[in-house]
């Protein structure tokens, strides 16, 4: 894939080639395999193509660049960290992909067997050294979410040199925007400190404006994909929500916002990437870090599209901007906490506002039935699974129940179900 030899870099970001070297040639194949073969792809993915082709090439090479010219790239794993307080200093957020299964057998010597795949893929990614976007972190945030990130955290802390802990509520009580709150104001101190530079209104401003319109082009790519028939797989939009966490964030919204002149160009010509009446899925549930995108592969494969994900990789992520109003620092940190604190991750309890989002996102993207996907060995989205599976079957909305890992060896078991589950869809 890649024109340039990029080994020298890796080597000095101190990878192991070889075992790099078998993770791309798998990825490649798989993307050729999932993406490049699919038909009738709008034009505007060849952008996103290009950026998966050079995923460990030109984005790390920018990465370095920046570096050397004294920028800061700061790693993390949940979308609680704002990208906003990275950009206000001047600082590159990229997030870290956690989604395929690598190096499992070193991770499970530091995690149970029963933890979920997207913590032992980080910690195999790291043990496995094949990972060059932790290796070009200058700090790398890890947050107390789920018991299996708080705990897994107490060890991942010592593989990495700059590791910042960042504490999270569980309840959206007023103490717990307060912690919050105060936790965030800790976060800018560590960049400010870790970058040489001061937060100021001016650049807060700044960077929510820059990444509220990362959003917006979000937005617009999803309500595009309410149309029948659909303009755009739900491979390829998955794809763009991925991308979403490590692209340069000016490029990206230019790129997407191209894409959606195209996408509504296909909608006004009736130009679909499936037939008209195709059964459309909204997916809910854990999040797909890049490259786990077996279920959506499955599913575009066996007679439905995908219109929606309700998740922290899609709308979840992306749902409400933060407000730049404010003409002091206190100001634009509460409207900081206003957004963020309206995530509804399973981490919560209660989270009712999830059921909500699901049934109006069902309705919004017109769905034919919702898919809950759920990382095995993850307690909170496997528990709220009954509620959404009760809530929406009660609305006679179907709904099927997946718990899977990153391995490809259910995959036949998992068409088997989809297809059944597609079957009622169309009876
Ligand atoms: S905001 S979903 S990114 S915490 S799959 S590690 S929950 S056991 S990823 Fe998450 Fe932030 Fe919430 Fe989103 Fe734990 Fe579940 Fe594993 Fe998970």
């Amino acid at each position: 894939m890649n024109q340039v030899d990029y080994h020298p870099m890796w080597a000095d970001l101190g990878l192991n080639l070889d075992t790099h070297d078998q993770l791309l040639a798998v990825l490649g194949k798989v993307y050729q395999d999932f993406f490049l073969s699919q038909p009738n792809r709008p034009k505007g993915m060849d952008y996103f193509n290009f950026v998966m082709s050079e995923v460990h090439g030109l984005r790390i090479k920018e990465l370095i660049d920046a570096r050397a010219a004294g920028r800061k790239v700061i790693g993390s794993f949940c979308l609680y960290v704002p990208e906003e307080l990275i950009l206000a200093v001047d600082g590159i957020s990229v997030g870290l992909c956690a989604g395929a299964e690598f190096g499992t057998a070193k991770a499970e010597m530091f995690l149970p067997r029963t933890t979920c795949a997207l913590i032992k893929s980080f910690f195999g990614f790291i043990l496995e050294k094949v990972c060059p976007y932790i290796a070009a972190s200058d700090m790398i945030v890890g947050e107390n979410t789920c018991d299996g990130k708080k705990k897994s955290y107490e060890q991942f802390r010592k593989l990495v040199p700059n590791f910042f802990g960042m504490d999270l509520p569980q309840t959206k009580s007023d103490e717990g925007r307060n912690l919050l709150r105060s936790e965030y104001v800790r976060f800018a101190r560590a960049l400010e400190s870790l970058s040489g530079r001061t937060i100021t209104v001016d650049s807060l401003s700044q960077a929510i404006e820059t990444v509220n319109a990362k959003r917006q082009a979000i937005h617009r790519l999803a309500r595009l994909r309410s149309a029948d028939p659909a303009p755009i797989s739900g491979l390829d939009a998955l794809l763009i929500n991925q991308i979403y966490f490590y692209d340069d964030p000016i490029r990206f919204t230019q790129s997407v916002n191209a894409l959606c002149d195209e996408l509504e160009q296909r909608i006004a010509a009736g130009n679909g990437v499936f037939p008209k009446g195709h059964p459309r899925i909204l997916v809910s549930g854990c999040p797909m870090a890049i490259p786990n995108w077996k279920l959506p592969w499955i599913v575009e494969q066996n007679g439905a599209v995908i219109v929606g994900e309700e998740s922290c990789v899609g709308e979840r992520g992306t749902r409400n901007l933060t407000s730049a109003h404010g003409d002091s620092i206190e100001t634009l940190f509460d409207n900081l906490v206003d957004r963020y604190s309206r995530i509804d991750c399973a981490i919560f309890t209660p989270n009712s506002e999830r059921i909500d989002h699901v049934d109006s996102m069902s309705s919004a993207y017109r769905a034919d039935g919702v898919i809950h996907y759920a990382l095995q060995f993850c307690t909170p989205y496997q528990m709220e699974a009954f509620q959404v599976e009760k809530t929406l079957e009660e609305q006679k909305l179907p709904v099927l129940r997946i718990d899977t890992d990153y391995s490809m060896e259910d995959v036949e078991p998992l068409r088997t179900r989809v297809e059944a589950f597609i079957e009622r869809i169309r009876s």
